[in-house]
């Protein structure tokens, strides 16, 4: 991978980047309550789930947040039982004044947006406050326990039998608290106020062109682990020619000296090494007999770490990507990516956010039967079904942080807010042979602060991983004084590894037929790709090819956008815009988008329109 470069336009870097750590550290001083943490493997030490019923308050005004003078309840030394939701207490006697019951509230299946399991939450943006009790026995001596969410969207602050464990912020990203402390033997009462809330410093912002659905979305579990546990590993294969296996694990709670073992029982290999003083390993073992992870041979191997009584397994694959020129080399040889755009949004059974892995999975096996070998998980990380069932499936995937449009480019915390969802996405899926592409961002207008940001992005991404390659969904413009000649001009083509761009000629500009007509000067000895092309049908809407919203319409610009797409030079390969109609509240047109962005291949119904078929077609002769 080359180095970054960068541009006489981000000098500024050094000095934002001081500014943005030096606020965030004082957003996290002054945070009176444990920060949420990210500790990739706890997903895999399993654990009591809390998914299922929640009984649930809507809070329209967040009174169980704030008190009358609006300071916040939780900062309280002595908050009130009326009001305070967090408490979660009932009268003691028929005087008592309590103004919420848990107990008397509907409920909301976990995990799950609100959104589609109540008509009058169907576009609620605010606070919903999440209860739920389990029962906990007692912990053995030295066990810890870790409260673990999948995600919460997008604010979530959290309270264990009425005392506040902490907040998280990011609405796609797993997130943890330790509460050895906390729990109770016997019954515990859990209780999370969740706020969906755009706000312009927020990422994503104020505008996006997608639903923000709201809740805990995601798996929720208590997880118990010894004193010493496996808190995180990475495994990647150095060079497809030696076979070369590079890893590294972290103990949490080690002390130097701890013994960790790696073993991949298919390959015959087994190492031990002791940790250092921050409880890390590492590790390299030559597996010459190695079966490399490919979308035609999506091959995994089970690996086992273990330490002391601790214990985890999960099934790797091993491959490498990098670019050579204006090409891409998966495992050494040239690839070219038969992709698809993906929104995390399920068409059928009452739509909605996806929350089981059966749903993730037929997004899949459509873009499979789409004849796809990558898929671009927009606009934000998709949980963890999706990508652990790409790695199975042999889909490479693009993976993305909501840094979408026109995010507040100069706001500190705004870029500390990124750059935690971007770690905590790496760090959950560094494992997955299917991821091959971080991307930093989607459509972001080009400015000297907007560069500061994202080079700030990717020189951390290139920090936490060096084994992936880079990119964002750029803009290509028009040259100014030709009327067809294309340009991709952007000091973050600069930055990334791959040129990344979104085109949309036929639909956003002019006509379908102006397909035909355009030239294109990329400047750049990189790999090109086309992160978004497309047009809207309304499923079932026939008529000429030359009439908006029909299938005809749609399949006549990818017939005309296809051999443009392939005139390009370097191009390596596309994700047009999109697998399936999307809830988008921007999209108004009556009796067409009702509320859908219908740029689907496949309808909100779940039925395929005229012109999955026709890229269909084309992937089946570019597979052969
Ligand atoms: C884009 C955005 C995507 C939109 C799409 C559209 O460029 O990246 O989020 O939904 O265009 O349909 O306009």
């Amino acid at each position: 991978m080359k180095p970054m470069t960068c541009s006489p336009q981000i000098n500024p870097l050094n000095r934002f980047i001081q500014l943005a750590i030096l606020v965030a550290m004082g957003l996290q001083l002054a945070l009176p309550v444990a920060r949420a943490e990210n500790i990739p493997d706890l997903y895999l030490h399993g654990g009591q789930s809390l998914d299922g019923e929640w009984k649930t308050i809507i809070d329209h005004y967040d009174s169980g947040f704030y008190d009358y003078r609006y300071s916040e309840r939780d900062l309280s030394k002595n908050p009130s039982r009326a009001e305070t939701f967090y408490l979660d207490v009932q009268p003691t006697n028929g005087t008592e004044r309590v103004e919420y019951d848990f107990d008397a509230s509907p409920m909301l299946k976990v995990p799950g947006d609100w959104n589609t399991q109540r008509p009058e939450l169907f576009y609620y943006e605010g606070s919903v406050w999440y209860r739920k009790q389990f029962a906990s026995s007692p912990l053995a001596a030295g066990e810890r326990a870790f409260l673990r969410f999948g995600a919460a969207n997008y604010r979530a602050d959290v309270y264990l039998n009425g005392q506040k464990l902490g907040t998280h912020i990011g609405g796609f990203t797993p997130f943890s608290f330790e509460v050895t402390k906390q729990l109770k033997t016997g019954t515990n009462s859990l209780v999370v106020r969740v706020n969906n809330q755009r706000s312009k410093d927020g990422v994503p912002t104020l505008n996006t062109d997608w639903w923000n659905y709201g809740g805990l979305t995601r798996a929720v579990e208590i997880v118990r682990t010894p004193a010493t546990f496996i808190a995180d590993h990475r495994l990647w294969l150095e060079s497809e020619e030696t076979k070369m296996i590079s890893g590294s694990v972290v103990i949490a709670g080690a002390k130097e000296g701890e013994t960790v073992e790696l073993a991949i029982g298919e390959l015959n290999q087994k190492m031990t090494a002791k940790t250092d003083a921050e409880g890390r390993v590492n590790f390299r073992m030559a597996a010459t007999n190695l079966s490399l992870w490919s979308p035609e041979h999506p091959k995994l191997y089970a690996v086992e770490i273990s330490c002391g009584p601790d214990k985890i397994t999960e099934s790797i694959g091993f491959r490498t990507i990098r670019t050579r020129g204006k090409e891409l080399l998966l495992n050494g040889q040239p690839v070219f990516l038969r992709g698809v755009c993906i929104h995390e949004e399920f068409p059928l059974n009452g739509g909605g956010r996806v929350n089981s892995p059966d749903k993730a999975k037929q997004l899949l096996l459509w873009a499979k039967e789409l004849g796809c070998n990558f898929v671009r998980l927009a606009h934000y990380p998709h949980n963890e079904d999706m990508t652990r069932l790409a790695d199975q499936l042999g889909i490479m995937v693009w993976s993305e942080v909501p840094v979408y449009w026109a995010i507040d480019w100069t706001n500190a915390a705004t870029y500390h807010n990124a750059e935690q969802q971007l770690t905590d996405e790496i760090r959950r899926d560094d494992n997955r042979a299917a991821i091959i592409i971080w991307s930093l961002a989607n459509e972001t207008p080009l400015s000297e602060a907007r560069t500061a940001f994202l080079t700030g992005l990717a020189k951390h991404a290139r920090e936490l991983d060096s084994t992936r390659l880079l990119s964002a969904a750029m803009e290509r413009h028009t040259k100014s004084g030709s009327e067809n000649m294309n340009v991709v001009e952007d000091p973050l083509a600069d930055v990334v590894d791959v040129v990344a761009f979104n085109e949309y000629i036929g639909w956003y500009d002019g006509l379908p037929e102006k397909c035909a007509k355009v030239t294109w000067e990329i400047p750049y000895d990189k790999p090109v790709f086309i992160s978004e092309f497309g047009g809207d049908s309304l499923q079932g809407l026939h008529g000429d090819k030359a009439q908006r919203w029909t299938e005809e319409f749609q399949a006549d610009l990818y017939w005309q956008t296809l051999p443009m797409l392939d005139k390009i030079d370097g191009l390596v390969g596309f994700t047009p815009w999109i697998l399936v109609d999307f809830r988008s509240p921007k999209r108004v047109l009556p009796g067409i988008q009702d509320g859908f962005n219908r740029k689907g291949l496949i309808s909100s119904d779940g039925v395929k329109k005229q012109a999955f078929f026709v890229l269909q077609d084309y992937y089946r002769k570019r597979a052969e």
